[in-house]
């Protein structure tokens, strides 16, 4: 049996708006996926994250569940107006004291927190009063939020994640706008995400700065899939990897190396902006780990017409930008979100990570798949689910092997939740929540994901 070093941490995540409801509660203030979901034709079946999971009112039981599992570390992310209403000034201490409670309870199961500060569910005054992540002054009101966080939950929360998917709160709030704010543009995605990676840097700089003695590690979490070149041909390969820079390394460039990848300068021209010579030194260096989260493959070829794109989302980015035609193979299985289950492409993107980035400590912070379950006399048979979690866990056992410093895997998600723009059909839990009674059931991949973790070994 293949297994994984003894300290590999095994986790599972959410974030605040797919889990928590109480969207008004304790004097919360609204974020713009409130606002979001109440315009028409955004969310499938006009859902919202009203009630959610009510992780809010449940997460005793919940991390009961997680005990249950065995798992040593829960990812979450605060919801920045449930502690800050308008995102600026005022502190709302009924906020601070779910957050506070929430890690208590998981310090007493023997689960170590790993809090995001974003997760996208941005406070609305931001938006409408500074434009959001096109204002530059957003920078200096995430540092202060991050310094609240840091104050208050530090001294027991040692894993921080800065941004969870700079390239979707881009690409899919800013270019396509299928998620809040909801603008369509092919050129505020460049600045949105120049200021995430600002604001990036600014909290870390203020975490060394003050909270170096509480001893904990900071990273940004950032979304990829793999892009395997569609034939042989030199134009494929240089095409697979232009996408993957665009996807991944316009974020974490700047971070390991200091500056945005060349390919995205020449193209981009103007509508790239430009980091000072103080900006670059301040970003770079800025992460202690790196935070992956890995959903699918895709097939990539040298654009000789229209950019093809099959994806639910649009994984592309800006297609026109990067000039890449995108493909699936018809031979590879999907899921219901229509990505396709390539866990072969897991290991090339670690590897390709730890090339590009000098072998640096990678936690995947998501992995994970929906599928249509169904809950039958008290159990749901997620067979797919569970085969998925064994392919990649297995090729993760093997990168590590093969010499990728892959320190831990956070499955997508503890349970079904508010899938955003696809709202609650779109199932990625390791448990089952019947949305009218709210009554969780593990399902058949929890209990292997548990076997697992109890073997140190996806052979299981
Ligand atoms: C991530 N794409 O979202 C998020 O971090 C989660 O909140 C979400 O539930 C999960 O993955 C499943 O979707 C993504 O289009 C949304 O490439 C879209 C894409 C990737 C990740």
């Amino acid at each position: 049996m293949n297994t994984f070093p003894n300290d590999f941490v095994w986790g599972t995540a959410t974030s605040s708006y797919q889990i928590e409801g109480a969207h008004d509660k304790d004097g919360k203030g609204p974020s713009i996926w409130d606002a979001f979901c109440t315009i028409p034709g955004k969310i499938h079946k006009g859902e919202n994250g009203n009630i959610a999971c009510d992780h809010f009112h449940r997460f005793k039981e919940d991390i009961q569940l997680m005990k249950q599992m065995g798992v040593k570390a829960y990812r979450f992310s605060i919801a920045w107006a449930r502690i800050m209403p308008t995102g600026k000034d005022g502190v709302n201490e009924a906020g601070i004291q779910f957050y506070s409670d929430l890690i208590d309870e998981l310090i007493k199961a023997d689960i170590e927190p790993w809090i995001t500060l974003y997760h996208w569910d941005l406070p609305l005054a931001l938006q409408l009063e500074d434009d959001g992540w096109l204002g530059r002054s957003i920078v200096d009101y995430f540092a202060t939020y991050a310094k609240l966080c840091f104050e208050r939950f530090g001294d027991r929360c040692k894993n921080w994640i800065t941004i969870n998917e700079a390239w979707v709160v881009a690409i899919l709030g800013y270019g396509q706008g299928v998620f809040a704010p909801g603008r369509i543009s092919n050129s505020e995605p460049y600045l949105a995400a120049h200021h995430i990676i600002l604001a990036h840097a600014k909290a870390v700089q203020e975490y060394r700065n003050n909270f170096a003695q509480q001893g904990g590690q900071i990273g940004m979490t950032n979304n990829c899939d793999w892009r395997e070149p569609l034939t042989d041909s030199e134009d494929d390969k240089i095409a697979a990897e232009r996408a993957l820079q665009f996807f991944l390394s316009w974020f974490a460039d700047p971070i390991y190396k200091g500056d945005y990848p060349e390919v995205m300068k020449e193209r981009l021209g103007d509508r790239l902006p430009k980091f000072t010579a103080d900006e670059k030194k301040m970003i770079k260096g800025t992460s202690d780990f790196f935070g992956l989260n890995h959903y699918t493959t895709m097939l990539a070829a040298e654009n000789h017409g229209v950019p093809k794109d099959q994806s639910v989302y649009g994984n592309g980015g800006i297609s026109e930008d990067q000039d890449v035609d995108l493909s699936l193979d018809p031979n590879w299985k999907t899921t219901l979100m229509n990505w396709a289950v390539v866990p072969w492409g897991c290991k090339k993107l670690l590897h390709w990570i730890a090339e590009r980035y000098d072998n640096p400590d990678i936690y995947i912070t998501e992995n994970g798949c929906a599928y249509p379950d169904a809950l039958v006399k008290g159990e749901v048979n997620d067979v797919e689910r569970l085969e998925f979690y064994k392919s990649y866990l297995q090729a993760c056992q093997q990168a590590i092997t093969e010499g990728v410093q892959l320190k831990g895997y956070f499955a997508w998600s503890f349970m079904d939740n508010f899938e955003w723009a696809s709202g609650y059909e779109k199932r990625f839990g390791l448990h089952f929540v019947d949305f009218d009674t709210l009554e969780r059931t593990p399902k058949a991949s929890a209990k292997w994901f548990a076997k697992a973790i109890g073997s140190q070994s996806a052979d299981v």
